[in-house]
């Protein structure tokens, strides 16, 4: 049975410069949080219902990487963001709104990207 939605919110995507990309959730809370790629950050939203908790930004590198998919790479309950770059995939290991690592992989100069696909669940 379907369930009606009981609630709404909105977040600025600071007029159009960070376009929703994905929900994942980057601080193991049990809610998803929003990602947007901009044009030189991903913006990071912890959200807790309708309402942003806190937010930050994680560099892209200039636009270099654009963000594809969030998943947890350390098994520590966060998600982590994959990015996509014209030589490298990048990965950023997420302790909620802060990057803890970063780590690139050869994409075989963009032979090998990410596909770009909705988040999955673990
Ligand atoms: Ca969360
Ligand atoms: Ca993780």
């Amino acid at each position: 049975m379907a369930t009606a939605s009981t609630s709404s919110g909105f977040v600025s995507n600071g007029a159009g410069a960070f376009p929703f990309t994905i929900a994942a959730d980057l601080n193991g809370d049990g809610n998803a949080d929003l990602l947007s790629d901009g044009a030189t950050n991903v913006r990071v939203s912890l959200m807790n219902g309708t309402t942003v908790s806190s937010s930050g930004f994680v560099s892209n590198g200039g636009g270099a990487y654009d963000l594809v998919a969030a998943s947890d790479s350390s098994a520590d309950g966060n998600d982590d963001l994959k990015l996509n770059g014209a030589t490298q995939t990048r990965l950023n290991l997420m302790n909620g709104v802060t990057s803890t690592a970063q780590a690139f992989v050869s994409n075989g100069g963009g032979a090998f990207p990410l596909p770009t696909l909705p988040n999955l669940p673990n």
